[in-house]
């Protein structure tokens, strides 16, 4: 259960408040690490499948994780910071790093979230209490919230993710965003994210991605995201 994990303060940021959990706010001043997975590879079976998650996990991942240090490396001070900022601040890095920390510290954070964002099959509970009013509030209903968030996903040309956000004027909203691009980035707060790259269904659900987002709702951790929804 992620719901022991204090939620923290990003203190650098500026004018909206941005909570993110304490595993993206917690850095080694050495570099960044690929997390653990926080269940097994078969845990989200049948919807996503063991060998989807393995690749995922231990060959995507570590691939953004080794690319983001080596792109930083000349510059120890952002390999200290905590991922979030990285990803919010990449605009002030040189230009020549800017892409690549973009992409793969994107691709680092958005993970790394992404695998909290899920549970073990039939763990991860259903919106009630203040997040259910909020998605209510902005959607009518689950399912008027879910048809925006899948065609959200469907409308994301090429590779991105689909995110449910808070929103300015309404309690939440619902954006997408191209390559590993992160709300935070635009200075949103999102509380849950669905990885729409090809890499992260294609092996079970081949071209048809919206099987795999309506199918990926059923591990969605509601637990966490009532958590994060609840950080003022
Ligand atoms: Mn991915």
């Amino acid at each position: 259960m992620l719901t022991r994990r204090e939620l923290l303060r990003s203190t650098a940021a500026g004018a909206s408040a941005l909570f993110v959990p304490s595993f993206l706010t917690a850095q080694d001043p050495k570099g960044f690490t690929l997390p653990k997975l926080p269940y097994a590879f078969d845990a989200l079976e049948p919807h996503i499948d063991a060998k989807t998650m393995e690749i995922h996990h231990d060959r995507h991942h570590q691939a953004y994780v080794d690319n983001l240090n080596k792109a930083l490396a000349k510059h120890p001070d952002w390999l200290a910071k905590p991922i979030v900022e990285v990803v919010r601040d990449y605009k002030k890095l040189p230009p020549d790093l800017q892409m690549p920390v973009r992409n793969n510290g994107g691709g680092h954070l958005n993970h790394t979230w992404f695998w909290q964002m899920m549970a073990k099959t039939g763990a991860g509970g259903a919106p009630k209490g203040e997040l259910l009013k909020a998605i209510e509030g902005s959607f009518s209903n689950m399912d008027g919230f879910k048809k925006e968030f899948v065609a959200a996903a469907l409308a994301q040309f090429g590779s991105g993710w689909a995110w449910l956000v808070k929103g300015k004027d309404k309690p939440l909203a619902i954006v997408k965003t191209a390559n590993q691009d992160n709300p935070v980035t635009e200075g949103m707060t999102p509380i849950l994210g669905c990885d729409v790259w090809e890499h992260a269904y294609y092996l079970k659900y081949q071209n048809k991605r919206a099987d795999y987002v309506n199918a990926w709702f059923n591990v969605v951790n509601w637990n966490f995201v009532a958590d994060l929804h609840a950080k003022k």
